[in-house]
């Protein structure tokens, strides 16, 4: 059964379990049948007392999400959340959330409303909505300061980040902790006389107006700096300092107001769009998988020891080699450092960190590589060098054991081409620094197998990477995009913008960075090299000379020689070069580019459609199985900000026929570069 609350009676207690599998999600069905049993348990004399629980491993991980693009679109009807979850709490029989996992969003406002909590010791509680581009919409901005405090609410909410089910405790959020048999535990309590005690009527935690005012202010400018532009943590830290200043159930009322304002907004949808598109990624089709038990990293530079730490953090034994010993003791060395930072901040244990090192080990001449599933190349981005290593790889390493190489741009056929296992050869493209950025671009080449890629996948989900499937270009997917978006920013420069002008149009829309920030961060060299790889590989549209090219010949490869697009102080602040205009003007009378004043509007358009336009072309050769696959990699691995839900979304948000129009009129006015892709 799914989508349904089932009852059963222990003794005099009622237990009523969620049971709407994979996470127990709300929908309108499920808290009608609540509101039902409750109310129908309320007339039974035999009835003490009503426990709550959920199916499987969650408690509740929120409302159903999927509803929500549903109810926008005017498809389903907009669901009363606040009066089905207030049914629980005006119950007059007492009501005991047993907390078995997950109670996330509408999860924690239901558990809430119940009149006591009791929390198996690995439940996660939290207000994630703001993820969503939502805030509660079932009480929770007015319940959880009631119990957690005016401080912790506010961070909570604002910020989205779950509790432990300890922390809960501690916060008065949780009543009891329990590691053995929940429901029994509860059925205790209730024998101890757990009478109807509702959190609406608390007050005691709650500052005065006045102070909640002032800490929500403080909250407000830490989230205009952190999460500049979202709406969503801002309309939830308002609410939090309503609940000291309004009733409840005018609070309630001010609550649903601003959701509302968060449903209806662009925001929510594509963050929502994010969520799912997350999920729909890297799914294979039914494939075998061999886990992967053991791994072998060749290579130790910054990239390969990043790939190292990413297996010992899924606790999956790492060999590193390298053909320096001196590299290899420096990558230990900056690993263990690594980790030590993180432990200072507090969010690894010094056992964590012990832990983590001895699950690497450094090996000279790859030894021991044949004890491994997976050997992941990581080395300097020249095919002959990596077509060498497959060579001994393929024979080190045991037969079946998968060989992936972390390439940003070479052709993997070309790299498996060298061994006897082409089908069990892919690649497997991290972004840097490995152990912190989100993204892997598992690539498939002509031979590799189905079983191959969705071992790599699942390695990948191990990993906590959020994996895309691309196909075999230059440049995969995420390479492939930003080079035609930087060529923009670049020409935009040789025709007239300041390099401030071109970054601010792109920050100021929401990007990370600017693309010639970024540019001076990875490295103008490394640029150059990428496009000289480019021209070499045939890639269409790829600018044979550009301004760039100057700086890079004046040796200004950007922060690490403290010149590029900017100048840069000893602790890497930038600030403009008059020097860099001057160039420009030079560049752009000797190579006959006509100069002229360009908008902010003008600026990002012509990006952001260079964008969409590779998106399309990557979707119309088969590179990109979907949009949304696009979308992740340029959120997680690129900046694009996920509030706006990535190129392809943001194209669908214009409207695909505005968005062919402009790229039509470019087409006529500037040439081949815009010809428009047909992906739909
Ligand atoms: C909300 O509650 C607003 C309220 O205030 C309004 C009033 C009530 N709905 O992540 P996983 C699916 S907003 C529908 O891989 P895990 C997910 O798509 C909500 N579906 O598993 C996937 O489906 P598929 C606030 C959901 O074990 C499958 O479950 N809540 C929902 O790594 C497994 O998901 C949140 O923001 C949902 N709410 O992690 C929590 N949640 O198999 C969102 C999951 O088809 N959820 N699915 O690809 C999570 O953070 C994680 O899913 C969770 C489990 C921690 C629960």
């Amino acid at each position: 059964m799914s989508n349904t609350v089932v009852s059963s009676h222990l003794g005099d207690c009622l237990l009523l379990t969620l049971d709407n599998p994979p996470v127990n999600a709300l929908t309108r069905e499920i808290l009608e049948q609540l509101a039902a049993a409750i109310s129908e348990a309320a007339k039974q004399d035999a009835i003490q007392a009503i426990i709550l629980t959920g199916a499987g491993k969650a408690f509740v991980g929120g409302a159903d999400i999927r509803a929500f693009p549903k109810i926008v679109a005017g498809e389903l009807p907009p669901i009363e959340w606040q009066s089905l979850v207030n049914a629980v709490e005006d119950s007059p029989k007492p009501i005991i959330a047993a907390i078995n996992g997950a109670a996330l969003g509408g999860g924690l406002e239901l558990a809430m409303a119940c009149h006591w909590r009791v929390a198996a010791r690995t439940a996660a509680l939290g207000q994630p909505e703001v993820k969503l581009g939502l805030i509660p919409g079932a009480g929770g901005t007015q319940r959880l300061p009631r119990l957690a405090g005016t401080e912790l609410a506010l961070k909570m909410i604002a910020f989205g980040d779950p509790l432990t089910a300890e922390e809960a405790l501690h916060a008065g959020i949780v009543d009891q902790l329990v590691d053995g048999d929940l429901v029994q535990a509860v059925i205790a309590m209730v024998a101890s006389g757990a009478a109807v005690r509702r959190t609406r009527e608390l007050t005691s935690k709650l500052l005065s107006p006045a102070e909640a005012e002032s800490l929500a202010a403080l909250f407000l400018d830490q989230c205009r700096k952190r999460m500049p532009s979202q709406t969503a943590p801002l309309a939830g830290i308002e609410c939090v300092a309503a609940t000291s200043r309004l009733p409840f159930p005018e609070g309630l009322a001010y609550e649903n107001r601003r959701f509302e304002e968060c449903l209806y907004g662009s925001q929510s949808q594509a963050l929502i769009h994010i969520f799912f598109a997350e999920r729909a990624a890297g799914k294979l089709e039914a494939s075998r998988l061999s886990p992967v038990q053991r791994a072998a990293v060749a290579g130790a530079g910054m990239m390969g020891s990043g790939i190292a730490m990413c297996f010992a953090n899924a606790g999956i034994p790492v060999l590193l080699t390298d053909t320096s010993a001196t590299h290899l003791e420096r990558a230990l060395e900056t690993i263990r450092k690594n980790y030590e930072a993180t432990a200072r901040k507090g969010r690894l244990t010094q056992a964590d960190v012990e832990a983590r090192l001895a699950l690497i080990q450094t090996v000279p001449d790859f030894e021991g590589f044949e004890t491994a599933d997976l050997v992941v190349e990581a080395v300097y981005e020249e095919l002959s060098l990596k077509q060498r290593l497959f060579l001994d790889l393929d024979r080190i390493a045991r037969p079946g054991a998968i060989l992936a190489t972390n390439t940003s741009t070479l052709n993997i056929d070309a790299i498996a081409a060298v061994t006897r296992r082409p089908e069990s050869v892919a690649g497997m493209h991290f972004f840097s620094p490995a152990n912190v950025m989100r993204l892997l671009e598992v690539v498939k080449g002509r031979a590799s197998a189905p079983e191959t890629l969705a071992t790599l996948l699942d390695t990948g989900r191990r990993l906590k990477k959020v994996c895309v499937l691309s196909g075999n270009c230059f440049g995969f997917i995420g390479n492939r995009m930003y080079a035609p978006y930087r060529a923009q920013a670049v020409s935009l420069i040789e025709r007239g913008c300041s390099v401030q002008q071109v970054d601010a149009a792109i920050t100021s829309w929401g990007f990370a960075m600017g693309p010639l920030a970024v540019g001076d961060l990875v490295g103008l060299d490394v640029y150059w090299l990428i496009r000289q790889a480019a021209l070499q590989a045939g890639l269409p549209h790829t600018p044979v000379t550009t301004f760039e090219d100057e700086l890079y010949k004046l040796g200004r490869y950007g922060q690490k020689t403290r010149s590029g697009w900017y100048l840069y102080d000893d602790a890497r602040r930038p600030s403009p070069d008059p020097e860099v205009e001057r160039l420009v003007r030079e560049y752009a009378s000797w190579q006959g580019i006509e100069q002229r004043q360009w908008n902010e509007r003008e600026i990002r358009e012509r990006c952001l459609l260079a964008l969409i336009n590779e998106g399309g072309r990557l979707l119309e050769e088969g590179i990109a199985e979907k949009p949304s696959d696009i979308d992740i990699v340029l959120v997680h691995g690129f900046g694009f900000p996920a509030w706006r839900g990535g190129p392809m979304h943001y194209a669908e948000s214009l409207g695909l026929d505005n968005v062919r129009r402009r790229l039509d009129a470019l087409y006529d006015e500037e040439g081949p570069q815009w010809k428009p892709a047909l992906w739909r």
